[in-house]
């Protein structure tokens, strides 16, 4: 296993907090390199595709949310053990991720017009995949993807968290029982909690955030 992990993000949640929650969840020390929204322009120059995050793996840099989650999934065992399983994970981390991007595009439109049809959007797919997954949890003893916990759990409560930040007018998990009670059964991790704790406050997206459920 590689021994030197930075991440380098935003001081934001967003396509770092997986990362981030996964080194985390499996107790592997990484230095968290954060910088904040008026820095950017000076740092994208200098990132592999002018694009955040990058997860430098014992110095050599690496782009890509998904593909790096995985990675880690498979470093610290929370990956399927076949074809099938990792179908199962990809296919559950995929649905998350289909329902915060509309989140997010909503989130920074700035075109009343464009805005309303993204709510719509958002209003319709939101309970439909949310409900999918409510679904599988069930199904599934508990997990998102597999009887037990995979790398597609940790995505979910960092998905989870955006969405309750996102969406303040409606609470999306509302009547989603089984997944509440997944993010609730993950914030039981001790890892997770000690970094929930000390972690800096994300100054542009502060409606909501998971250390009021700890
Ligand atoms: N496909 C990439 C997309 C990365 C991406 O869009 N990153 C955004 C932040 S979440 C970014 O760097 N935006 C600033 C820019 O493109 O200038 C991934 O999933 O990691």
């Amino acid at each position: 296993m590689p021994s030197n992990f930075k991440l380098i993000y935003y001081n934001l949640t967003g396509r770092g907090e997986p990362i981030r929650m996964l080194l985390t969840y499996g107790g592997v020390p990484f230095e968290d390199s954060r910088f904040e929204w008026d820095d950017w322009p000076k740092i994208k120059p200098t990132m592999p595709l002018g694009q955040v995050p990058v997860l430098e793996i014992d110095g050599k840099r690496y782009t890509q949310t998904i593909p790096l989650c995985r990675y880690l999934g498979r470093m610290l065992k929370l990956d399927g053990k076949d074809d099938m399983e990792n179908l199962a994970i990809d296919s559950a981390v995929e649905i998350l991720w289909d329902v915060l991007k509309v989140a997010y595009e909503r989130n920074w439109e700035t075109s009343d017009e464009k805005k309303k049809q993204l709510d719509a959007k958002l209003h319709t797919l939101s309970p439909l995949l949310l409900g999918k997954l409510e679904e599988d949890v069930k199904r599934n003893g508990g997990f998102i993807a597999l009887n037990r916990i995979t790398w597609a759990d940790i995505v979910f409560l960092c998905s989870y968290e955006d969405m309750m930040n996102l969406v303040p007018e409606k609470d999306p998990f509302e009547g989603f029982a089984n997944l509440r009670q997944l993010k609730n059964k993950l914030l039981e991790n001790e890892n997770l909690r000690e970094y929930i704790k000390k972690r800096p406050v994300n100054k542009m997206m502060n409606r909501f955030s998971l250390i009021s459920d700890l």
